[in-house]
């Protein structure tokens, strides 16, 4: 065992999901062994512990797994558990850490990020219970970072990734396993596989593309192999340490082929994808893309068709910028509903607790009470479970939807890179003129209340602030400002616009344009123009 001295690096803070940073910044020497030796020190030691390894297979995974078993070696782990060559979706780790009870997990992945020596690396921390670590320990590890003077890493040789079964790296196990065996096992408790089969069988046809991410072999396994799905269902099927250049976020922009086959006369009849660790999900139907906060509301009121949440449900729980369709359902259910800041971390002590069994994101995040992560492939089933039990196309499901609840037009604006300070300034300015806000006119929009979110949790009373500005107007619209705690580059304004259209109200309208006027007034109380020069967003999901 090697004890080297190493010095503080700064910056690396733990933003929304992990550590992020540019690869060739990860890469340095000295960067991911500091980081992975302040998350040993911030639990108190790796002593005797055990742990749950893998990532999304981008650029540089397998190197940084290796520099993972040497520390956790010389730190004196009882054994890991590894994905076969090194993959694991964040779902499926998250469900193996349950089920080893093991001590935590480290999750390697930049998630939607690109991949490749120039693009982005990130790495995080799971708890016992699967899900993300909490603020608390996000900052203890950083904390950690700002302190530390050495970290110990054993001097043997690599270990074989691609070989399931028990070696030894010193006195400490390490277990590579199939990344799949145990999650499809899983879904199988939760879902109607022999139904699925049917469904297939009858000659409903799917598409879902793996992004040559991470969910590729999942999904085949699971939809191709076990539900009978037709071979080339599943596209982009081999996760690629670039994601083969692309962006593996799956949005309309980045899925685009998706989305132009699936608004095609060729069309088949439900389209899917997924995003570089596996966690996102996109969800569109023949001609309807379904935003993230509606499928989010469509889940919670069909769950009961599928076995795992037949009981029903306990509550729902939401990001605060997710619209507040899933809040409508939950209200006529009569279940409980959460507002929480964006990250998944947030839901952990809400589904631990049982309050909730559902959670989801605007961002395409959707899970449930079976692992502590979102996770794409399961939204992905549950979908065709409640398509292969009501035989109802998406469009008229969704149609149905908004004719029971109303619908959330729904739109997010980012304006990617802009320098850090403009996105600073665009913040504090809004924050400092929160309360004259109320009663001022923009354009066709009269702003009824103004304020900076924050979250008290209800199970340990922990108290996080500066989660974004929220905007009501009178009108019922809402518009929503963060800065995104992902990116590698600069600073991403985020803005996030809905309007509630009640049932019996038109429904029908394209959602920019039914967006439209909430959208001028949200740019024009940001001043987004004066602070970046920007007129119109990078992306709109
Ligand atoms: C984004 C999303 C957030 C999500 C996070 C991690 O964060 O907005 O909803 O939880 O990514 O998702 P931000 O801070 O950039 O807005 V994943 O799939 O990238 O781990
Ligand atoms: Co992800």
């Amino acid at each position: 065992m090697d004890t080297i001295a190493t010095a503080p690096i700064e910056g690396q803070v733990p933003g929304t999901s992990g550590l992020r940073k540019k690869t060739r910044i990860f890469t340095q020497t000295g960067y991911l062994e500091n980081f992975v030796q302040s998350i040993f020190n911030a639990i108190g030691g790796a002593d005797d512990k055990t742990f749950v390894v893998g990532g999304d297979g981008r650029f540089f995974n397998d190197t940084a797994i290796q520099t993972i078993v040497k520390m956790a070696a010389a730190n004196g782990a009882r054994k890991l558990i590894i994905g076969r060559n090194g993959l694991l979706s964040t779902p499926a780790a998250s469900h193996l850490i349950r089920l080893n009870k093991t001590d935590g997990g480290i999750i390697l992945s930049a998630s939607h990020n690109p991949g490749g020596i120039d693009e982005d690396f990130g790495i995080k921390f799971n708890v016992p219970n699967g899900g993300p670590a909490p603020e608390g320990i996000t900052g203890a590890i950083y904390h950690q970072t700002t302190v530390l003077q050495e970290y110990r890493i054993a001097d043997v040789a690599d270990i074989g990734l691609s070989r399931d079964g028990i070696q030894a790296v010193g006195a400490m196990q390490v277990e590579i396993v199939d990344p799949v065996a145990r999650y499809h096992d899983l879904m199988e408790t939760l879902f109607d596989f022999d139904k699925l089969r049917a469904l297939f069988a009858s000659g409903f046809r799917m598409k879902f593309d793996a992004m040559h991410a991470v969910t590729g072999p999942y999904a085949t396994a699971i939809l191709e192999k076990a539900l009978g799905a037709p071979e080339g269902t599943v596209i982009n099927g081999v996760p690629l340490p670039d994601f083969g250049r692309g962006h593996p976020d799956p949005n309309p922009v980045w899925a685009k082929p998706l989305m132009v086959l699936m608004m095609s006369p060729q069309a088949p009849d439900f389209g899917a994808a997924s995003d570089g660790d596996g966690d996102r999900n996109m969800v569109v139907g023949r001609s309807i893309y379904v935003t993230p906060s509606d499928s989010l509301a469509v889940l919670a009121a069909n769950a009961h068709l599928a076995p795992g949440y037949q009981a029903g449900l306990a509550g729902v729980a939401r990001s605060m910028p997710t619209s507040a369709a899933s809040d409508r359902v939950a209200e006529r259910l009569g279940i409980n509903s959460f507002e929480t800041p964006t990250g998944w971390k947030f839901f952990g002590n809400l589904l631990d607790e049982g309050l909730v069994t559902l959670c989801g994101e605007e961002s395409a995040g959707t899970g449930s009470n079976h692992v502590r992560e979102k996770d794409g492939l399961w939204a992905v089933l549950l979908w065709l479970n409640i398509l292969a039990e009501r035989r109802l196309s998406v469009l008229e499901i969704l149609n149905d939807h908004w004719n029971t609840y109303g619908r959330d037009y729904y739109s997010r604006h980012d304006y990617e890179a802009i320098p850090i300070e403009a996105g600073n300034e665009i913040m504090d300015h809004l924050r400092n003129r929160l309360a004259e806000l109320p009663g001022q006119v923009h354009g066709d929009e009269t702003v009824a209340s103004a304020d900076e979110f924050s979250y008290l949790d209800p199970v340990d009373g922990s108290v996080s602030e500066n989660q974004g500005m929220r905007i009501q107007f009178e009108s019922g619209s809402r518009a929503v400002f963060r800065l995104s705690g992902t990116g590698t580059e600069g600073a991403t304004l985020r803005i996030y616009l809905s309007r509630f259209a009640p049932p019996g109200d038109d429904h029908g309208l394209e959602t920019q344009q039914a967006l439209r006027q909430v959208q001028q007034a949200a740019m024009a109380i940001a001043a987004v123009q004066a602070h970046t020069g920007r007129t119109d967003p990078d992306v709109c999901t």
